[in-house]
């Protein structure tokens, strides 16, 4: 049994003490018309608890999440919460391979995954020890939603210090092996905090949801800043920019990455007077385009809010919500956020000159899972996570993201590691060796492509841009897969013997 000691800082009491007096004020607002009032989302979560516990969730144990979009999901993270139980969701594009890496590293207790794949999760679960698996389908159906149904609404959500942790999320690595990012309690709720306040949100919002929610953009960013205004979501199962003008008239906040800003633009209907009754518009988890940031205020008369943030700790830095939002930059640290921007010796260098990020605060999370090794690399002796993205401050204290220190390439809001995909083209039959890069991209801002140097030899001769492509397709999730495969003589490199990458990109652009 939990021993209570002082208040508890569980996120759920955080958040639930924010919901709306009248149970019945709506929560979600679903594609089909359907709603979940507040109240509703209290009930369910409740359930997930319950059937959690009964399940023999125990605080601290994982609970892994391979599921779509939908409401069912929502209560599923929202009575991890209340179990005390660490919430790992994973991109449903991922595949055999990354799934189990995920179970073998996070050993949850629990899998929950898509109908779809039920064999795949047996099989990987035997392999892992994870007790249990259920399902979750796409339309909110399956054991999960079916035993929560018999379990009790009410449950007395779990007491967890600010330490204890509430989530894992997965980020890929330079060595690529994805590290466990452990968020707790105390980080989320001290960005969620933040972001309302900076944000301004009020009574009367309503926010238009289309990102996924197995990333800190769409669970964190955007679910906490509504339930802590415990006002409705407009609760979409993706993006679509069609879907988002029917929707927009309805909504005044919006918040996506930026190929959502490019893909809305690209659409004759979307118009200033489609967005007369928005208040605001949020962009990040890449570089916003200044020529986006630009046709998008000519358009519409607003000014997208561009902020920029991590898995390890949400949040760092906004635009101002009163005052310039300056394009091409993404604004100043929060508050209760330290920024520093060092030299290769952590020393804070000059405006204008271009140093590495590194940030402090209640909201950086409490290391890598099951690697204090890696942990202690990326922290500097004073406590500063060092991100790994470089950047530079103006004069006024507008801080740019001019470029990051390793290979990572973001496309389409969602990260690929390189060195991942190129052990994977290097195990293929007839290849001798070969470098991915990202190059632009008109919609996702970054494409990943692959230049590939064939064996010397029949099997090297078979290769085809089209074979590399389909060989790759069932071993990672599609967004990783390089769009375009390229044949070299030999990869360029510097007298060191390293890959040029930075001579590939621009041949490649
Ligand atoms: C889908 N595909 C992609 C991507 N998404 N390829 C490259 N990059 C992508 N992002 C591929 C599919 O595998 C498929 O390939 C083809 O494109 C069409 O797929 P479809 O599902 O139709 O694509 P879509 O629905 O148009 O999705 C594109 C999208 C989506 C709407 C941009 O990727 C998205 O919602 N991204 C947002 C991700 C996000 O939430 N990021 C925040 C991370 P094929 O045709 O070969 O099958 S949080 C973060 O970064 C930090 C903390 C922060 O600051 O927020
Ligand atoms: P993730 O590992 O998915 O959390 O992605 C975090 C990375 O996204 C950061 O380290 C940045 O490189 C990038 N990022 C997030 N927001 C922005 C932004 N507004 N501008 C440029 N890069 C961003």
């Amino acid at each position: 049994m939990i021993e209570i000691h002082g208040k508890n800082e569980n996120l759920y009491e955080i958040l639930k003490s924010r919901f709306p007096g009248n149970p019945k004020a709506p929560c979600l607002i679903l594609a089909d018309g359907d709603e979940v009032s507040y109240g509703r989302l209290h009930q369910e979560s409740a359930r997930y608890a319950c059937l959690l516990s009964s399940l023999g969730v125990q605080p601290g144990d994982r609970v892994a999440v391979q599921v779509r979009k939908s409401p069912q999901a929502l209560f599923l993270y929202l009575g991890c919460l209340r179990a005390g139980a660490v919430y790992l969701p994973m991109n449903d594009a991922y595949q055999r391979h990354e799934i189990e890496y995920f179970l073998g590293d996070a050993t949850p207790r629990i899998f929950v995954c898509r109908p779809q794949i039920r064999a795949l999760a047996d099989e990987l679960a035997a392999k892992t020890g994870v007790i249990h698996v259920l399902e979750l389908a796409d339309n909110g159906g399956g054991s999960l939603a079916e035993g929560a149904a018999l379990q009790p609404d009410n449950f007395s959500t779990i007491v967890r210090t600010g330490d204890d942790l509430a989530a894992i999320l997965y980020t890929s690595g330079t060595t690529g092996r994805s590290k466990g990012a452990m968020l707790s309690h105390r980080n989320l709720a001290s960005n969620a905090r933040v972001l309302h306040r900076c944000w301004a949100f009020q009574p009367g919002d309503v926010l238009l949801h289309m990102l996924p929610i197995f990333h800190v953009h769409g669970l964190f960013v955007a679910i906490h800043c509504t339930l802590m205004n415990g006002s409705p979501m407009l609760f979409e199962p993706k993006f679509d920019a069609g879907r988002a003008l029917a929707l927009l008239p309805r909504a005044t906040v919006f918040m996506g990455v930026p190929t959502y800003y490019v893909r809305l633009l690209s659409e004759p209907g979307f118009t200033w007077e489609l967005c007369a009754d928005m208040r605001l518009f949020v962009s990040g988890s890449a570089p916003l385009l200044t020529e986006t940031f630009d046709t998008f205020k000519t358009r519409t008369g607003h000014t997208i809010l561009e902020r920029y943030g991590m898995t390890e700790g949400n949040m760092f830095t906004s635009n101002p919500y009163k005052g310039e939002r300056r394009g091409g930059t993404v604004g100043f640290p929060l508050p209760g956020v330290s920024v520093r921007i060092v030299d290769d010796a952590n020393r804070p260098i000059q405006v204008g000159e271009i140093g590495q990020i590194q940030v402090k605060g209640e909201n950086i999370f409490r290391g890598y899972w099951q690697m204090p090794e890696k942990t202690r690399e990326e922290f500097t002796e004073d406590g500063f996570f060092k991100t790994g993205d470089m950047g530079k401050w103006d004069n006024d204290g507008y801080i740019s993201i001019v470029g990051r220190s390793k290979d990572l390439i973001i496309s389409g809001g969602l990260n690929v590691y390189p060195k991942e995909i190129e052990e994977m083209i290097d195990a293929i039959p007839g290849v001798f060796e070969s470098a991915v890069v990202g190059v632009p991209h008109p919609d996702f801002g970054e494409a990943v492509i692959a230049a590939v140097v064939p064996q010397d030899n029949e099997a090297g001769a078979a290769l085809t841009e089209a074979g590399i492509i389909s060989a790759l397709k069932g071993a990672f999730a599609n967004f990783k897969v390089p769009k375009r495969v390229h044949f070299v003589d030999s990869l360029p490199r510097n007298s060191m013997g390293k890959v040029q990458k930075s001579a590939l990109r621009q041949q490649y652009t």
